[in-house]
């Protein structure tokens, strides 16, 4: 399949060429966050810290601003700031994988970097199918394709895919996102000592399973790991229905704190909670680096909801990754921290200590902008109710009362005002993330993050804060600079 391998490849780079000025014109592409050269991106895959680098793979249509034959595009980078493109790392030219390179992981291994993913497949009568593959590289540039390691087994559908790869000791672990032939969303797990003969262990958790009732017909993209010596389990459901201020996106991404019992093979989890509580957040996956932090990346967007009203189509381009951040474990919540290296963005400091808000909206000099950091450290928050607003397009809010985060953007197509919302007793601080059609919010240190698209018609830089009753806060802001 060498030929047809060239030729999916020519035909990437052609898009790219063709679209290049194209979508550098658009005034959404983002500063500092991974996007695609051209064509659709989504989930990140392959994550690792391998000879040096920090490798970013991700989902890739460069053929189309829609989801369709998947390669792997790829990135590196020595800080997780300044990204290097590299060759594309697989593209879907064989019999294994020809409708799709899907998701997957990435592990280093003597000196060698694997890949494993899911190759997609339509047969013939039109049927899915699925192989998990391996593709490997001696310099972490240019991958051999193994072909499959694992074959569908008995009692799943074909929706049986992203391999999450890990080791401890000198046993190899992977985790599958899978439905069982009931269509019940579960994750399966392998074992392996060589990385190419996999052991087959069942279901680890799952819908209507270890004391979860009916919880979605699909999980997707499973990622297990151990932070402070509990085993957390990853994994984005399908199929959950709202529950007030919970599961109010059409999928999730989120976790269990639980443990891992690695000579039977079974997984005892806690109650699941959800990662992020804003509009665009799926697929996360993390790796463990050289300073033995654990960094995550999502993909800062979801399948099947808005993607077809992004305006940045229109420039040939859409979705982006989130920005890098590091995981805690702390009282049994996973705690998201920006990755100290993005202090190297931060540009033009402006300071304003002791800023005081009582029954009034008012905009602060100097705090406006469209790619910027923002850290407010409340000293005193007696306001029933507190917003911040970041142009017209969304503004996050606290009512105290209530102790609920609320952040209101405009709908993606329309007019309208749509609003996700989360729980947390005060508001202690805020560390704001904006970059020309995106934010991120953490909130009190990272305890809970809001992450959305948000696309602003008026293009309105302006920042206004409201009180309802009395605060006080300092606030740093600065420009962030523009890596790609
Ligand atoms: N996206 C991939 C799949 C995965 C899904 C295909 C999650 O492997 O299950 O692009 O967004």
């Amino acid at each position: 399949m060498v030929q047809q391998d060239i030729l999916l490849r020519e035909q990437a780079i052609n898009e790219i060429n063709k679209h290049r000025e194209l979508v550098a014109q658009d005034r959404f592409r983002l500063n500092y966050h991974v996007m695609p050269p051209v064509g659709l991106l989504n989930d990140p895959n392959g994550l690792v810290y391998y000879k040096g680098y920090y490798h970013l793979f991700y989902q890739w249509n460069p053929l189309a601003t829609k989801h369709g034959i998947k390669y792997w595009g790829h990135y590196r980078s020595k800080d997780l700031v300044n990204w290097e493109t590299l060759p594309i790392a697989l593209a879907p030219s064989d019999w294994f994988d020809k409708n799709g390179c899907y998701s997957g992981s990435a592990v280093d291994y003597d000196g060698k970097l694997y890949l494993f993913y899911t190759g997609n497949v339509r047969n013939e009568a039109g049927n899915r199918e699925t192989y998990q593959c391996l593709a490997v590289s001696e310099d972490g540039v240019h991958f051999e394709k193994k072909g499959p390691v694992i074959y569908l087994p008995e009692g799943y559908t074909a929706h049986f895919r992203d391999p999450k790869v890990w080791q401890e000791g000198d046993q190899w672990y992977m985790v599958i996102g899978a439905q069982t032939v009931e269509e019940e969303g579960v994750v399966a797990l392998f074992t392996s000592s060589d990385l190419e003969n996999w052991h087959f262990h069942g279901i680890l958790a799952g819908s209507n399973r270890n004391g979860l009732f009916d919880f979605g017909y699909m999980w997707e993209c499973p990622d297990l790991f151990s932070i402070e010596g509990e085993d957390i389990l990853l994994f984005s459901p399908q199929g959950l229905e709202p529950e007030g201020i919970k599961y109010n996106n059409l999928y999730q991404s989120g976790y269990f704190v639980g443990k891992f019992d690695r000579e039977n093979h079974t997984y005892a989890n806690g109650p699941f909670e959800e990662l992020d509580r804003g509009f665009d957040f799926y697929a996360p996956q993390t790796t463990i680096d050289d300073n033995q932090r654990r960094i995550m990346f999502g993909w800062l967007g979801l399948p099947d909801a808005t993607e077809e009203h992004h305006p940045t189509r229109d420039y040939q381009w859409i979705h982006a990754m989130t920005i890098p951040r590091e995981l805690d474990l702390v009282e049994g919540k996973i705690i998201q921290r920006p990755v100290k290296e993005l202090e190297k963005l931060r540009e033009e400091e402006i300071q304003q200590a002791n800023v005081k808000i009582s029954n009034e909206t008012v905009q602060l000099p100097n705090v406006h902008g469209k790619s910027i950091e923002l850290n407010l450290n409340v000293i005193t928050n007696d306001a029933d109710l507190f917003s911040v607003a970041f142009g017209k397009v969304a503004k996050l809010s606290f009512d105290k009362s209530k102790k609920l985060f609320s952040l209101e953007r405009k709908t993606i197509k329309g007019d309208r005002t749509e609003i996700r919302s989360c729980k947390l007793d005060n508001l202690k601080n805020l560390r704001v993330y904006l970059d020309k059609s995106s934010i991120e919010i953490f909130l009190n240190d990272g305890e809970e993050v809001f992450t959305a698209r948000i696309f602003d018609a008026h293009n309105d830089d302006s920042i206004h804060f409201a009180a309802e009753g009395s605060i006080a806060f300092d606030l740093t802001k600065w420009e962030l600079k523009k890596v790609f």
